[in-house]
């Protein structure tokens, strides 16, 4: 059986966000069962859990007999679609080369600009800070925002011509931008974002986790519990 690790809780703004549900929504696609483990900020930040499993003390993890656990979403939902040979083309294609390419393109091209937006408006205190900066991620996250847009061209997929781990991992990585509200000049982006997150393997691993972390409180999290040495 496989075991995913999730949050018990997480802020709202993270509900549903939380990429653990990246992970849900590729087993899901595939119709792999699994089982989540809730994990509180102690456990997350333990020795154990950062020597054994997540070296970062964040998550999420896969686990599964008979195999070393696997951190890092993006290297699961790789190793799970091509495990399953499923949503990443075949061993050797183009199809293939280019599926790999969008997941990284997704996690280290865009994400990171949206991040700046949301550390602004979600971590910084400093009023007088954050007007300096927030006009300046925002514009460039807007930037590389339109220049995915004409990438993707009015496609339906970004790489051939049916769902792929590309299609999953860019709109998972969207959703940063669809909360921050930054897809408003990118129409086109914003509605293949749409219909890709209307897959009920997503509308699932969503609903999973928001359910879990509707169930839990911030106190349920021990943050106050986390070892100093963390
Ligand atoms: N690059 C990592 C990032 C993992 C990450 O940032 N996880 C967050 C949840 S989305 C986390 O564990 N946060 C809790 C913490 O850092 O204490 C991945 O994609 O798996």
């Amino acid at each position: 059986m496989i075991t995913v690790t999730a949050m018990k809780w997480a802020p709202s703004f993270a509900a549903g966000q939380v990429r653990d549900h990246r992970v849900r929504w590729i087993l899901n696609e595939v119709g792999w069962p699994y089982e989540v483990r809730l994990v509180d900020a102690p456990t997350m930040k333990s020795k154990s859990y950062r020597g054994d499993l997540q070296p970062f003390g964040q998550l999420p993890v896969l686990e599964e007999a008979g195999r070393p656990p696997m951190f890092e979403s993006g290297a699961i939902v790789l190793d799970v679609a091509m495990r399953a040979g499923r949503f990443i083309g075949a061993e050797g294609t183009a199809d293939r080369a280019a599926a790999i390419q969008w997941v990284v393109a997704g996690l280290n091209s865009i994400e990171p600009f949206l991040f700046n937006v949301a550390e602004v408006d979600y971590f910084m205190d400093d009023e007088a800070a954050k007007a300096i900066r927030r006009p300046v991620v925002v514009s460039q996250a807007k930037v590389r925002l339109a220049m995915l847009e004409r990438a993707l061209d009015g496609r339906e997929w970004f790489v051939g011509d049916a769902f792929s781990v590309a299609d999953l991992m860019m709109a998972s990585v969207l959703k940063i931008a669809r909360n921050l509200d930054l897809l408003s000049d990118v129409p086109a982006l914003g509605a293949w974002q749409q219909s890709v997150l209307a897959r009920p393997a997503h509308v699932k691993a969503e609903q999973d986790q928001m359910s879990e972390i509707a169930r839990h409180s911030a106190a349920d999290m021990r943050y106050d519990a986390v070892p100093k040495e963390a």
